[in-house]
C-alpha cells in the first residue's frame, strides 16, 4: 500500500464538470467536518466529489473524515479511488445513469457504503470491499430498477448483505469474485445471478 504524499482538506464540495476528469494523482482529500460533515451516521451531509453526466474521478484517496463521498449525477467512471474510512456513505447515485467502477477500494463503513437513490446500471470491476453493513443498498422503499454488475471483485465482512433492495425488478449479476462473511450476501433481491465465485 502507497501512502499519500499529500492531504488536500476540502471545504466545499469538488465539483467534477460534465464529460470531464479530475484526476486526484493519489493525493489524500479529506472532508472539512465544518462545512462539510464529519463522516458519521448523521444524514445531509454534503459529498466531497460531485460528478456531473459524463465526468470521472480517478487516483483520489478519500480519507477520514469523508462526509458524504461521491455524488454521481448520469453517467459515472470512478477509477482508482481509495476509501480509507467511508463516511456516513462512500457514493450515492443521485440521478439516473450508468455508474462503473474500476479498481480500488472501501472499507470501515458504519451502515453502507453503495447507495443508490436513482435507476441506474451500476458496474464494479475489480474493487476490494471491507467491513460495512452491507456494500449496496438501493434507497429504502424504492421500487424502480437497478442492474448491478460486480466482476473481479474481492468482497469481505458485510454485516447484513452485498446488495440490499426493497425492489421486485432489481437485479445482479456477480462474477469472478471472491467473498466471505457477507451476511444473508442478497437481501429481498429477487432476480440473482452468479458464476464463478
Ligand atoms: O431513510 O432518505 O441513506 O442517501 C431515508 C433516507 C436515506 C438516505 C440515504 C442516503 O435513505 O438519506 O444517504
Ligand atoms: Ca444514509
Ligand atoms: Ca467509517
Ligand atoms: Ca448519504
Amino acid at each position: 500500500e502507497v501512502k499519500p504524499s499529500e492531504t488536500i482538506t476540502v471545504n466545499s464540495t469538488i465539483i467534477v464538470p460534465a464529460g470531464e476528469t479530475f484526476d486526484g494523482k493519489g493525493k489524500r482529500y479529506v472532508a472539512n467536518p465544518k462545512t462539510l460533515g464529519d463522516g458519521s451516521q448523521a444524514e445531509g451531509q454534503k459529498p466531497v466529489f460531485r460528478l456531473e453526466n459524463g465526468a470521472t474521478l480517478k487516483n483520489v484517496v478519500l480519507g477520514a473524515p469523508a462526509a458524504d463521498g461521491v455524488h454521481t449525477y448520469g453517467n459515472a467512471v470512478v477509477e482508482n479511488v481509495v476509501w480509507e474510512d467511508i463516511g456516513e456513505d462512500a457514493l450515492t447515485i443521485k440521478s439516473q445513469g450508468r455508474v462503473v467502477i474500476r479498481g480500488g477500494s472501501a472499507q470501515h463503513g458504519s451502515d453502507k457504503m453503495f447507495q443508490v437513490n436513482a435507476p441506474a446500471t451500476f458496474e464494479i470491476y475489480h474493487f476490494t470491499a471491507r467491513n460495512a453493513g452491507k456494500m449496496i443498498r438501493q434507497l429504502g422503499g424504492s421500487t424502480f430498477k437497478t442492474s448491478i454488475y460486480i466482476d473481479g471483485c474481492v468482497i469481505t465482512g458485510m454485516k447484513e448483505a452485498i446488495f440490499r433492495t426493497d425492489s421486485t425488478t432489481s437485479e445482479v449479476n456477480m462474477v469472478n469474485t471472491r467473498y466471505s462473511n457477507v451476511g444473508s450476501k442478497w437481501y429481498n433481491v429477487r432476480n440473482v445471478s452468479e458464476s464463478n465465485n
